[in-house]
């Protein structure tokens, strides 16, 4: 592989530089002991970082599974699953190769992933699906009715074929392993869910229940499912970053990952098969998880989302962009003015949350220039993610009998979104471009109904949100 670098002279000479693999960097591989669904940069940044900075990493090697394409685990088993962490912060990049991802696999391949669910070293399995791929309903429940999850149910029911969803093949992989007698494990839910262990439980559970009771009740009372909060803006990577690699490092990576130095990881749950040392890396265990988890899906991804839906209706596509706007950054402090009300309130761990440091270290970190975070990336799958980031400080406002006007513009704004975007990435795409060929309140109602069907029964959050359209841009769709 050859690329153009400038030499020391300043004339342009063809180098060939070496690719990155376990020949260039020869690094032993730990055993596979934890499973990934949903290889992509997020997991590369966090997961298998924590697990790479454990002190016993000699012993937990990660198989980390793709979701819809094979892609990501191809370019990956290329360079024998090591891939750079290039840390991206204000003053410069750092870059460390990271080596805890032993296989990476084509996530249909049904037979390695029932194989190692079932092996009885496999203690953990990692999720980060996306929070759309849950398929929750407005009860917290499966929604079993949803086309994908439908077909593979059909599909268990035959026992014929590879399962298309994430939660199809983990329950036929977790029937191998009750099959196998392999024992409890861990499921860890990293997906940007309030109380995203009980989510996953809740899809796995209804899931296995719609196609076979045993299976429901093995997974039910033998896996433990740990909530967690997760934390570490990882934009997707680009060709530039590719060519920041071969500069710094002097080696080809076609799958590095870009991440901020910032990392967090708070998790709440038993590991009856055991853990890697995730604490070595700053990792934290606690009781009670609600607290941390409100505080970084309202305060971070709250913001986000705001910014994302906001920040493009006035032209802008980064995060940083965005925050430099004080029309945004001023709706964005209203928001966490709203939110924070809330948080403080929650009993006993209001001290340790820290809000005011928390939100300064947000605005210094979402504006990291360097890091170019796409707001169009933030702003998939909106029906699913305003439910965690803006409907509970509405509705907590709305209790203590404030209005919860900041939290009711980021819907307005995802409405307004909606109807001038061309595209629009979302589970419910179809129900919301059917939501915005209705006019005036019919169509807020009707949007507002695919985010929470019981404000949408009322008109009192109709009419609040009918009064924000257009804040940040004329709505697409007259009244
Ligand atoms: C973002 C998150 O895309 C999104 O919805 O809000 O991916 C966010 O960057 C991470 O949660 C940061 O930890």
């Amino acid at each position: 592989m050859s690329t153009e670098l400038q030499s020391a002279e300043g004339e342009a000479s063809a180098v060939d530089l070496p690719q990155l693999g376990r020949s260039l960097r020869p690094v032993a591989k730990a055993p596979v002991r934890i499973v990934h669904l949903g290889l992509g940069a997020f997991h590369r940044s966090h997961q298998a970082w924590y697990t790479y900075q454990a002190g016993d990493a000699a012993d937990w090697g990660i198989a980390a599974f793709t979701g819809r394409r094979p892609d990501a685990a191809l370019a990956l088993a290329e360079q024998d699953g090591l891939y750079t962490v290039v840390e991206r912060a204000e003053g410069g990049d750092s870059f460390t190769v990271v080596s805890s991802i032993v296989e990476a696999v084509d996530g249909a391949d049904m037979q390695r992933l029932a194989e190692l669910i079932a092996a009885p070293a496999t203690a953990v399995v990692t999720l980060t699906i996306t929070e759309a791929a849950y398929r929750l309903g407005a009860d917290g429940q499966l929604d079993r009715t949803a086309a994908d999850i439908v077909a593979d149910l059909a599909l268990l029911k035959s026992g014929n074929g590879t399962p298309s969803t994430p939660l199809g093949r983990l329950v036929l992989a977790l029937a191998a392993r009750r099959t196998a007698g392999s024992g409890p494990l861990a499921v860890v839910c990293c997906d940007n869910l309030s109380n995203n262990g009980t989510v996953a439980r809740n899809a796995l559970v209804g899931m296995a229940g719609a196609w076979d009771e045993g299976v429901a009740g093995w997974i039910d009372a033998t896996v433990s499912f740990v909530s967690t909060s997760v934390d570490r803006i990882t934009p997707r990577t680009t060709e530039a970053d590719l060519a920041a690699v071969e500069a710094g490092c002097g080696y080809r990576d076609n799958s590095p990952v870009v991440a901020e130095p910032f990392t967090n990881w708070v998790l709440s749950g038993d590991f009856p098969a055991g853990r890697p040392r995730w604490e070595d890396a700053g990792a934290v265990f606690v009781d009670d998880i609600e607290p941390y988890e409100n505080r970084k899906l309202w305060l971070l991804n709250g913001a986000h989302s705001l910014l994302a839906y906001a920040g493009q209706l006035r032209g802008h596509s980064t995060v940083a962009q965005a925050l430099a706007d004080p029309v945004c950054l001023g709706a964005v402090e209203a928001f966490w003015d709203e939110a924070e009300a809330n948080l403080s309130g929650l009993e006993g761990a209001a001290a340790d949350l820290q809000i005011p440091a928390y939100r300064a270290a947000l605005l210094t970190r979402f504006s990291n220039a360097r890091i170019a975070h796409h707001l169009a990336q933030i702003a998939m799958d909106g029906s699913t993610k305003l439910r965690m980031r803006a409907v509970p400080v509405l509705r907590a406002e709305r209790a203590a009998g404030r209005s919860g006007a900041a939290a009711a513009l980021m819907i307005a704004a995802w409405m307004d979104f909606s109807a001038a975007a061309a595209t629009v990435h979302d589970p419910l795409a179809e129900e919301i471009a059917a939501a915005n060929r209705l006019g005036g309140s019919e169509r807020i109602r009707a949007l507002l109904d695919l985010v929470d069907p019981a404000l949408a029964g009322g008109t009192a959050v109709v009419h609040l949100i009918e009064g924000l359209r257009g804040t940040f841009a004329e709505p697409a769709v007259s009244p």
